[in-house]
C-alpha cells in the first residue's frame, strides 16, 4: 500500500514501477481513503500501543493506494524493498530509505508474511478483483 504521505508526495509512480522493474507481477490495485474501522481491523496487531491512535489518524487522512503483488517470494521481496519501518534505519536504495525521514510517516506498508498478506488483501479487495493473467517475460523471472 502506498499510504497517504506516499500519495500526497506525488510517490505512487514511482513505488510501483520500483515493484515492476523488480519483476513482480500487478494483479490488483484501487485506491480510497481509508475509514477508521478498516484502519483498526488493519492494525489490530498495534491495539493499545502508544502510538496506535496516532497511526489510525494517519493512515485514515488521505487517499492510500492498494495493490496486490505476485512472484517468487513476493512478501519477502517487497519488505525488502520497502526497507526498515523506521526510515532512518532503512537502507538507502529501498523506498524509505530514499524517500522518508520518520517511522510513522514511512511511505509504504507491505504485509509481513504469506498469512498476513491473505489477511489484509481480503480487507481491501472482492476475491473477482484480484486478476489471473500471465506475462510474456514470466519465463525469466522464477
Ligand atoms: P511495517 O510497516 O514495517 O511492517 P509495523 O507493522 O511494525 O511496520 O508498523 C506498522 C506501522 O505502524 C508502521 N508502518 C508505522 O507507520 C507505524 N509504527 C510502527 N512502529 C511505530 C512507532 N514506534 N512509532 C510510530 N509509528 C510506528
Amino acid at each position: 500500500m502506498v499510504k497517504p504521505d506516499g500519495v500526497g508526495r506525488r510517490l505512487i509512480g514511482e513505488c510501483i514501477g520500483r515493484f515492476e522493474r523488480r519483476g513482480l507481477k500487478l494483479v490488483a490495485m484501487r485506491m480510497r481513503i481509508i475509514d477508521e474501522t478498516t484502519a483498526k481491523r488493519h492494525y489490530a496487531e498495534h491495539a493499545g500501543k502508544d502510538f496506535f491512535d496516532s497511526l489510525v489518524a494517519f493512515i485514515t487522512s488521505g487517499p492510500t493506494v492498494q495493490m496486490v503483488w505476485e512472484g517468487p517470494d513476493a512478501v519477502a521481496q517487497v519488505r525488502k524493498m520497502n526497507g526498515a519501518t523506521n526510515c532512518l534505519k532503512a537502507d538507502v536504495g529501498t523506498v524509505r530509505g530514499d524517500f522518508g525521514l520518520s517511522t510513522q510517516n514511512n511511505i509504504v506498508h507491505a504485509s509481513d508474511s504469506p498469512e498476513t498478506a491473505a489477511r489484509e488483501i481480503a480487507l481491501y479487495f472482492y476475491p473477482e478483483e484480484l486478476l489471473t493473467y500471465t506475462m510474456p517475460d514470466e519465463q525469466w523471472l522464477r
